[in-house]
């Protein structure tokens, strides 16, 4: 399934799906049975330029349109969501909130490195006792007489988090709620800043899940992102509207990568004297999964295009991320479903799936919540 790409868009996405089949694939199980950090994948992101493909131009990044993002986020998302999620972290959630909300200074400070790879960013705004619900976050940014802060608080679940050198730090600097809260750009080599791995995960195995702890971190002034206090949690939540859609094409490209597997294991097992694929139940699962690939695939270059017109994609990133995420976890489920005994083992790719599609319902905000944001803007009327 496709609509017309530009000519660009089309060279973008034949390039990336040849470099994720040569570089990500292969070691992805592998990888996953070990925990290991995917290495290779991160520095071929550097030397292709992947790795900062939408940061502008004027600070060396690729300054690619929504669509041609959406591509490359769908593939890495076939090819191994672990790689995934390294990127949109960096470059959507923080790299983005830079260039949409910091000074010039911030961006000059900032985006040439990360432009790059050289400097990896994070996206520091869950708590331990605030996740679904972070305009009450208990982090603290008490103004200094120099005009700089001294920064205290804990983040749990923090994707990048031990390999970062920037995160953006949300803080409370005064009051209760949303407004009480303010975004930071704060070097993970601060004295008081401490990361810790998070070990044990379900799925996703192979990337850094941190807990970051900070201790009386002194920064400047200029750390304060936009040079403006109680913007936190709008920074957050547009930052968001690109994480959505990002997950959406994630999701896509994982529910791909099921039903690629699908096809083709069913194609060569043989029970009952024939192939299994031949046998119309499986086929169901086959025919199941391709439409609700094409289902969130749809959904998600549909919030491309609205970010790309310049119009509200809020809303619809809400719908791709709720959609998208669920029919990865039917996907990835339906995969193993048609593997048999054979979905149950780390030979085949299909278990894998199951376990990384699994944190996509509950991570950049869960289905609940989008289903409460859908609900919330036909109805006018807020569940929270
Ligand atoms: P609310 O009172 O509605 O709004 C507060 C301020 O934010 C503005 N705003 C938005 N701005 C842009 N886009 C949106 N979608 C926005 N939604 C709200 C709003 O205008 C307001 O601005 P201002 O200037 O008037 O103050 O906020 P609320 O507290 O009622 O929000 C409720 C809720 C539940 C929707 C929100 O808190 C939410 O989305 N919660 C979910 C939290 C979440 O998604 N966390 C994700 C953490 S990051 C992560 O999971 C990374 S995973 C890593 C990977 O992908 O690999
Ligand atoms: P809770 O908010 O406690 O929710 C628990 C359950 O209650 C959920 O089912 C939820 O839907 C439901 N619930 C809560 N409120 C309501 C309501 N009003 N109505 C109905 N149901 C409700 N965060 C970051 O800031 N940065 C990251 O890089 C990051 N990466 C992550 C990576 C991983 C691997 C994981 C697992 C998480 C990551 N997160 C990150 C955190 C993630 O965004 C949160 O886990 C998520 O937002 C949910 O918060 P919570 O875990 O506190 O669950």
């Amino acid at each position: 399934m496709d609509l017309t790409l530009s000519p660009e868009q089309d060279a973008v996405r034949k390039a990336v799906k040849e470099w994720v089949d040569d570089v990500v694939v292969p070691p992805s199980l592998q990888n996953d049975r070990e925990e290991r950090f995917p290495q290779e994948a991160l520095d071929g992101l550097r030397e292709t330029g992947f790795i900062g493909m939408t940061i502008s131009e004027e600070y060396g990044g690729g300054g690619a349109d929504p669509l041609s993002y959406v591509l490359l986020i769908e593939e890495l998302g076939r090819g191994d969501a672990n790689v995934r999620s390294i990127v949109s972290v960096h470059l959507g959630l923080c790299a983005g909130s830079i260039d949409r909300w910091g000074t010039p200074e911030q961006k000059q400070q900032w985006l040439p490195q990360m432009a790059t790879g050289e400097v990896l960013g994070c996206f520091g705004l869950t708590e331990p006792d605030f996740g679904s619900n972070p305009a009450d976050l208990q982090s603290t940014a008490v103004k200094q007489a120099d005009g700089g802060y001294v920064l205290n608080g804990t983040k749990i679940f923090i994707t990048n988090g031990n390999i970062a050198g920037v995160t953006l730090f949300m803080a409370r600097t005064g009051g209760s709620g949303a407004r009480g809260v303010s975004a930071f750009l704060v070097p993970n080599d601060s004295p008081g800043f401490e990361s810790r791995k998070i070990k044990g995960k379900l799925g996703l195995r192979s990337c850094d899940t941190a807990e970051l702890i900070l201790r009386d971190v002194k920064v400047g002034p200029e750390a304060l992102l936009g040079g403006e206090e109680g913007k936190g949690i709008r920074v957050a939540l547009t930052a968001l509207n690109d994480g959505r859609m990002s997950l959406g094409a994630s999701c896509t490209g994982l529910a791909q990568a099921a039903l690629d597997s699908m096809v083709s294991y069913t194609k060569d097992r043989h029970q009952f004297g024939k192939p299994i694929a031949g046998h119309q139940l499986v086929q169901e699962l086959i025919a199941d999964t391709a439409v609700e690939v094409d289902c969130a695939r749809l959904l998600t270059w549909r919030v491309a295009d609205l970010k790309t017109r310049g119009e509200d994609y809020s809303l619809a990133a809400s719908k791709a991320k709720y959609y998208a995420s669920e029919a990865s976890v039917r996907a990835a489920n339906n995969c193993v479903q048609a593997h048999g005994g054979y979905g149950y083992i780390d030979e085949y790719p299909a278990g894998k799936y199951l376990r990384d599609a699994r944190v996509t319902t509950l991570y950049e905000g869960t289905s609940q919540i989008q289903k409460l944001i859908i609900g919330r803007a036909l109805t006018g009327i807020s569940a929270f």
